[in-house]
């Protein structure tokens, strides 16, 4: 496919990255490898064309077919998160999570969500983002001693400030979110509700964790994440807020939706509804739930005690090591992760006290718990010998012949005939 480009600077770029994306393991919780049709279908003309407004009502001429697409992954997303109302065309989650709030809420108005240092979103409010300067966020914090949610000290503090709004749905949090005590927690104080899924979208999908979208006002999700779409994101409402939220999205703050990624949406939509899907989605749990274990029995500490979706906070005080050296060790070693806070984390984001593993992406490449002992293993062996080249480089090798063997979906055939 990517032969087709003739400009040699950016092919040897892409093909660099193709190839890493083999040769390595993505461990990173926010990332996944989308299947060959969803990645088909963003190289299609469909990117020439511009569809301002909504299916029926656009700006421009010639969109009967795109309006088909549109209404096509409308009604998928209905289908699988018992949505009553669908927008598919925020282009990411953070402008997603900005179009609900100019939607619901009047700039300084008060919101309720979880710390960005404590598993919550740099669009939940925090000072550096658009969220945070317009509106008036009070954060909860996760239980310190238990590193879960206490809903109790969550509903003291709602009732303090009377928000207009309460997000739930996070970033780094590993334990299943009680939905319905964040509503009762929100009707008791007449809050909207906003369930930012975007992390565990593709697990509730598939069936394995609580769907919040018949209990909550305003749910959001990228599509890329555990859902293995596109990059992009879709809201899904109540009927009683469609026209709201419809309009913030369009003309509130985007222009033209992205028509190559609406189609992209539409055909991951369509793979989340196939039985398969389930089995991933279980798989995925299954992975991240082994992978903790193995680390635990290696000494290392897992915030909350483990995961009951696909992702995991490590903190790695003990150590002695910070996240950013430790992410740097593990990319030597062929181990792709990213490092995170952790709750009440005293060093910096840049450079804080631990690390986010996630198994969406090696679940997607057909890895399993034997698998999952190996990357336990060279996890561990990459940390301890951080400061050896030559033992990083040869984990790294060990790495590679496992990403050949089970390489991310058909990229062999799609990469098979470049240079490299
Ligand atoms: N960057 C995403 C993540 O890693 O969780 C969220 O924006």
């Amino acid at each position: 496919m990517i032969n087709i480009i003739k400009d040699q600077e950016v092919l040897r770029f892409i093909a660099e990255e193709s190839k890493r994306q083999i040769d390595e393991l993505e461990l990173i919780a926010s990332e996944n490898y989308v299947s060959p049709a969803v990645l088909a279908a963003l190289a299609t003309p469909l990117v020439n064309k511009y569809s301002e407004g909504y299916p029926g009502h656009r700006y421009y001429g010639g969109n009967h077919l795109i309006d088909e697409i549109e209404n096509l992954a409308i009604e998928r997303a209905k289908q699988l998160f018992q949505a009553e109302h669908v927008n598919i065309q925020p282009l990411s989650g953070s402008p997603a999570n900005l179009a609900v709030y100019l939607a619901l809420l009047q700039p300084g108005d008060t919101v309720l969500s979880l710390r960005l240092d404590h598993g919550g979103h740099l669009s939940h409010g925090h000072p550096v983002n658009i969220s945070g300067r317009l509106f008036n966020f009070v954060h909860y914090e996760v239980d310190p001693q238990t590193g879960c949610l206490n809903m109790d000290q969550i509903r003291k503090i709602a009732k303090e400030v009377r928000p207009k709004l309460i997000i739930a749905g996070f970033s780094a949090y590993s334990r299943e979110i009680d939905w319905a005590g964040f509503q009762d927690i929100a009707s008791e104080v007449g809050a909207f509700t906003l369930a930012d899924i975007s992390h565990t979208a593709g697990l509730i999908a598939g069936g394995q964790l609580i769907n919040p979208t018949p209990l909550f006002d305003v749910v959001t999700t990228t599509t890329h994440k555990t859902l293995r779409g596109p990059r992009g994101a879709i809201i899904m409402c109540q009927e009683k807020l469609a026209k709201k939220i419809d309009q913030a999205v369009f003309p509130g703050l985007q222009g033209g939706p992205h028509d190559n990624v609406t189609a992209a949406k539409a055909i991951a939509l369509g793979e989340a509804l196939e039985p398969s899907f389930k089995k991933y989605a279980h798989q995925v749990i299954v992975n991240a739930q082994f992978l903790a274990k193995k680390l635990q029995e290696k000494g290392y500490t897992i915030v909350s005690g483990g995961t009951d979706n696909h992702l995991m906070v490590i903190d790695l005080r003990p150590q002695q090591i910070t996240g950013r050296e430790a992410e740097i060790a593990l990319e030597k070693a062929g181990l792709s992760v990213s490092r995170s806070t952790i709750p009440g984390d005293s060093r910096p984001p840049f450079n804080p006290s631990g690390l986010r593993l996630g198994t969406a992406a090696v679940t997607t490449r057909g890895f399993k718990e034997q698998e999952m002992e190996q990357i336990a293993n060279w996890f561990d062996q990459a940390l301890n010998k951080r400061d050896s080249k030559p033992a990083l480089a040869e984990i790294k090798q060990q790495v590679s012949t496992l990403g050949r063997r089970l390489p991310p979906p058909q990229y062999n055939q799609i990469y098979a005939t470049t240079a490299y």
